[in-house]
């Protein structure tokens, strides 16, 4: 018996092996879920095909969240496999690489602001819309990740932070908007981890050396750790759990001083 035996879920956010969305898609698979996937371009679309096939899914649609027709079309692609969608992942982020170096307020431009918001906060609402008629009357569950600089100023984040702020409000609002249709709405805040979007950031080895030093667990998160937590929240464990922002970050977020 599995956490998530018979439910379906559609995972946005996999670019590759190392991505928090592959570990959350692997996690969800051994918990019994039916899996599909959307890629951001036909540039990963291979490697997406190849990862959805280890976890018995041939279900693959093109998604860029910046594009309404695509975000309407997954769905209308999706019914042709499903008659319904029980769990909707959002594991997606974006800033223009010059946003996220030097100070905020020197670096910060309008259309960077702007960039940062809309493919990193809107797209969760956008998706959300999309999917709901899918996902009514079935206790559904959608889920996003966000990061501790949505609450605190972190270093270089910058723009991003700000952008996470908004996703986080976002769960609230959208948990209240679908709480009377049964479907919850969630954010893991996971801490740093080795991905493609922590790729080339500058000072990201001292983050990652910070969180082992003085986290409570004196050590770094998985990209699997997230993955069960991931479940459980997907889960109808956690049908009392909505508008929440879960910390998976070994305690980091607890601590004052070392
Ligand atoms: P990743 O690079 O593997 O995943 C980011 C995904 O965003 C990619 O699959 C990419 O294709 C997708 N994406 C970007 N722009 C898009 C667009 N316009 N349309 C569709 N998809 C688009 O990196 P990750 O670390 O797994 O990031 C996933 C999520 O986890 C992000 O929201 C990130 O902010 C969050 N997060 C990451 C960390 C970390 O340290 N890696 C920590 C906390 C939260
Ligand atoms: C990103 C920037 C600065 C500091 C950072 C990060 N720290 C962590 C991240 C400390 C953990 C990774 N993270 C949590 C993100 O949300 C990353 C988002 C991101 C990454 C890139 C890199 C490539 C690019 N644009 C990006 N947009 C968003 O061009």
């Amino acid at each position: 018996m599995g956490l998530l035996d018979n439910k379906r879920a559609l995972i946005v956010g996999v670019a590759n092996n190392r991505s928090i969305a592959w570990g959350i898609a692997q996690a969800m698979h051994r918990e019994g879920a039916a899996l599909a996937f959307t890629y951001q371009n036909e540039k990963l679309r291979s490697r997406v095909e190849k990862l959805a096939a280890e976890v018995n899914s041939e279900i693959t649609v093109p998604c860029d969240v910046a594009d309404d027709r695509q975000i309407q079309s997954v769905f209308e692609h999706l019914r042709d496999y499903w008659d319904g969608l029980d769990i909707l992942v959002h594991s997606v982020a974006y800033a223009p690489k010059g946003q996220l170096e030097g100070e905020y307020l020197k670096n910060v431009t309008r259309e960077g602001f702007l960039m940062a918001h809309e493919i990193s906060s809107y797209s969760f609402a956008a998706l959300g819309d999309a999917a709901r008629t899918m996902m009514q009357g079935r206790h559904g569950a959608m889920l996003t990740l966000s990061y501790i600089g949505a609450v605190r100023a972190m270093p270089n984040y910058n723009v991003m932070g700000v952008a996470k702020a908004s996703l986080e409000a976002n769960v609230r609002y959208m948990a209240a908007s679908l709480g009377p249709t049964g479907i919850r709405v969630n954010a893991i805040s996971a801490g740093p981890i080795r991905t493609l979007a922590a790729s080339g950031i500058t000072g990201m080895r001292d983050f990652l050396n910070h969180v082992e030093r003085v986290s409570p667990l004196r050590r770094n998160v998985t990209i699997t750790e997230v993955g069960n937590v991931a479940s459980f929240l997907c889960s109808d464990h956690a049908s009392a759990i909505t508008g929440e922002i879960t910390y998976v970050d070994g305690g980091f977020n607890a601590i004052g001083m070392a």
